[in-house]
């Protein structure tokens, strides 16, 4: 079995790819990764150099750079790459467009013409736009796809383009759609690694308007399981999926990061709020838990302390990286919102 996953130096696609490795879920991983500000091969450091996987740095966007991954012997595309931020996306959204739009045309073009067995495309349940808080509707796979930030809406048109190639061509295509993940490794953009790091830094963790927005987490290691059971059980053109069935008020999560740490709650600081800042997802996932028998692990409530003991113990990794080009990005997103 040989595969290639695209994005495997970012969060979660590094851990797939420690894990398939570690649990033997392919014989070959050749691992596309353009090593944005975002992709790291120190996340892939814990594998360590073994038989078995190797790295190509390409941008998917770059079809010799595919070409070069992808061979005709490859079974199985894992498509993580992305401009992943939603911030990032609201500041400037061409390269969200290039890498998520264009980036997944490319691949899939390429993985038709090499007859890739099936192609797996890693979505958000971003796509389906926001539920209202006062409701207990969640995200179903037919729910119509209202994207908000131009992050949600390139993956959206990435999730029309894969099935427009399985439609039209007869691409073997999956596509996985999981609400917000959480766990090591995560870049210290999002909001859990950001409010815990710099909780630890003992500086301010700048709360979006009344923070009253809800999220549905998901540990990443449920998510990158789910991911392999989509591979391995799922229907040719169907979209599965994923939530935490634990949905939290960042007010919430941020009020227990504090307590966690021990530090000062008036760090947590109100600002400016996010543009059309998504109210709450909610993701239903009946269809992979009856039809890919997923089910996710532990709830986050279980999982923050040994999360941030992990923050607390990897400082090298995370100070490396706020120390790095990301502060120019730091200081331009919470200066101007005055935190
Ligand atoms: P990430 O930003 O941590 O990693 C993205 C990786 O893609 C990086 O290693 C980066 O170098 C690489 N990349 C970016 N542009 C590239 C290009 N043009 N060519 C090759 N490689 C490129 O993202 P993540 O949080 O690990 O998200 C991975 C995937 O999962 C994304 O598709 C995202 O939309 C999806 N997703 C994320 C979440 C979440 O909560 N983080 C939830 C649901 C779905
Ligand atoms: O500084 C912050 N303060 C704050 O209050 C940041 C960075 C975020 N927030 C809020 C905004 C959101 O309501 O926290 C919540 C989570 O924010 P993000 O970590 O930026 O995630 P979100 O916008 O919900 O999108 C995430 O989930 C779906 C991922 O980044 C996407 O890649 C994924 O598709």
């Amino acid at each position: 079995m040989r595969w290639v996953v695209t994005g495997g130096a970012g969060f979660i696609g590094s851990h797939f790819v420690r894990t398939a490795v570690t649990e033997g879920w392919a014989d070959h991983i050749v691992v596309l990764d353009a090593l944005t500000y975002a992709g790291n091969l120190e996340n892939l450091e814990p594998i360590g150099y073994k038989d078995g996987w190797e790295f190509i740095r390409g941008d998917i966007c770059n079809p010799a750079d595919v070409e070069a991954a992808i061979g005709s012997d490859t079974d199985a595309i894992f498509h993580f790459a992305a401009e992943s931020h939603v911030d990032r996306s609201i500041l400037s959204a061409a390269d969200f467009v290039r890498t998520n739009v264009l980036g997944t045309q490319v691949l899939l073009d390429v993985a038709r013409q090499r007859g890739v067995k099936r192609f797996v495309h890693i979505s958000t349940d971003e796509v389906y736009g926001s539920l209202a808080l006062d409701d207990s509707a969640r995200f179903t796979e037919t729910t119509p796809l209202n994207p908000t930030s131009p992050y949600a809406a390139s993956k959206a048109s990435a999730d029309h383009l894969v099935l427009a190639a399985c439609r039209t061509h007869g691409l073997d295509a999956v596509i996985t759609r999981c609400s917000n993940n959480y766990g090591p490794y995560q870049f210290p953009e999002k909001f859990i690694p950001l409010f815990i790091t710099n909780a630890l830094d003992g500086t301010p963790l700048p709360l979006y308007g009344d923070g009253r927005n809800v999220r549905d987490w998901v540990h990443v290691d449920d998510h990158i399981r789910g991911v392999y059971r989509a591979w391995k059980h799922g229907r040719s053109g169907a979209v599965y999926n994923f939530g935490g069935d634990c949905e939290r008020a960042n007010r919430d999560i941020a009020a227990r990061i504090v307590e966690l740490l021990h530090v000062d709650p008036a760090l947590i600081q109100r600002v400016a709020d996010r543009p059309a800042h998504d109210i709450r997802y909610a993701t239903d996932a009946s269809l992979a838990k009856k039809e890919l028998g997923w089910i996710p692990g532990p709830i986050i409530d279980e999982r923050l302390p040994e999360l941030i003991s992990w923050y607390r113990d990897h400082r090298d990794w995370w100070q490396n990286i706020k120390a790095g080009a990301y502060r120019d990005y730091y200081e331009r997103m919470y200066g101007r919102r005055g935190s």
